[in-house]
């Protein structure tokens, strides 16, 4: 039997990829009975009837699935950032890497407009999180600079984007990918929130077994809810180290008298911003462990 990835469902025909070739897949009547459901992203094994036309037999497990894009097997995520126009929202960055580590998915983080701004002045924006042990990439969609290192680091994945609107994203996969043409810029916020909601999610093929999902996801302004303050430390690589030497067991790095991490940030080993967020959202989640 064929094998191949299912790359979007449309009116009760799924489009597999495979081997280079595109086949339109029905599903066995067996699969409409139970309540199995068919995602872009799954690997399904299927029937070749005469090309191109095909009947999927089986979807193979899952190692995720998101659901807001609704797509499965997901590996990396794009948190995507201008550089500059607008400048960056750290808080929601730090938000969106939160919300993707927490679902086991690998972030980059992609700073687009580089061309706006000298090359020092790019590096001071994503420094922290370089230096944090981030894989953090400058880019600019239009000028086509550091594409080749983007495409790299997707290849072999299924990618899904997060970050604002009018960061570049689309401009991204126009300027990635192979002839698909987005619609870029100029879109209000509710026009473009009307527009994802009746568009259908669709893996777009980047070459080297990437794929991209043309809807972003990771839009929430939330921590994710099952997050405990005790946790919140893990998502911060960069503390890890001074955090095995604070004397206090269970220490959260805040208002402890003798703190390895405060330390850190003191003698400038620990970026501040970094650190004041950090700060902020304990806060949050202690307000919302009180409330329960
Ligand atoms: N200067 C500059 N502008 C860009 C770049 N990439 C995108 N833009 C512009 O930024 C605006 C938003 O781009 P778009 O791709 O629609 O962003 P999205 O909302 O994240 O999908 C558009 O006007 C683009 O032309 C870039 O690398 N440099
Ligand atoms: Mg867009
Ligand atoms: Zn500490």
């Amino acid at each position: 039997m064929a094998e191949g990835l299912l790359i979007k469902g449309y009116n009760g025909f799924y489009y597999v990829s495979s081997e280079g070739e595109t086949w339109t897949c029905s599903l066995r009547g067996r699969f409409r009975l139970k309540k199995q459901d068919f995602l872009p992203g799954d690997q399904v094994e299927f029937t070749k009837l005469e090309y191109p036309k095909g009947v999927i037999e089986n979807v193979k497990d899952r190692t995720n699935r998101l659901v807001r894009p609704a797509v499965a097997n997901v590996r990396t995520a794009l948190i995507t950032f201008a550089v500059t126009n607008p400048a960056p929202d750290y808080a929601l960055l730090d938000r969106l890497l939160i919300q993707v580590m927490n679902e086991k998915i690998r972030p980059i983080l992609c700073f687009n407009k580089c061309e706006l701004l000298t090359e020092s002045e790019a590096e001071a924006v994503f420094a922290p999180y370089r230096e944090a042990g981030f894989t953090a990439l400058a880019v600019s969609a239009e000028k086509g600079t550091g594409l080749d290192d983007l495409k790299r680091a997707l290849s072999g994945s299924i990618s899904v984007f997060a970050g604002p609107s009018g960061v570049g994203k689309s401009s991204l996969i126009n300027a990635l990918g192979l002839g698909f043409e987005l619609r870029t810029g100029g879109l209000s916020k509710k026009t473009e929130r009307g527009r994802h909601t009746t568009r259908r999610v669709e893996l777009l093929p980047l070459g080297n077994d990437a794929y991209i999902v043309d809807t972003p996801g990771f839009s929430s302004l939330y921590l994710p809810e099952d997050l405990k303050k005790e946790e919140l430390s893990s998502f911060y690589p960069e503390f890890a180290d001074a955090a095995s030497r604070c004397p206090f067991r269970g220490c959260l790095h805040w208002n402890e008298r003798e703190c390895e991490v405060k330390n850190s940030v003191a003698d400038g080993l620990i970026d501040q911003g970094r650190y004041s967020r950090y700060c902020q959202f304990l806060e949050e989640l202690k307000e919302r462990e009180k409330k329960y």
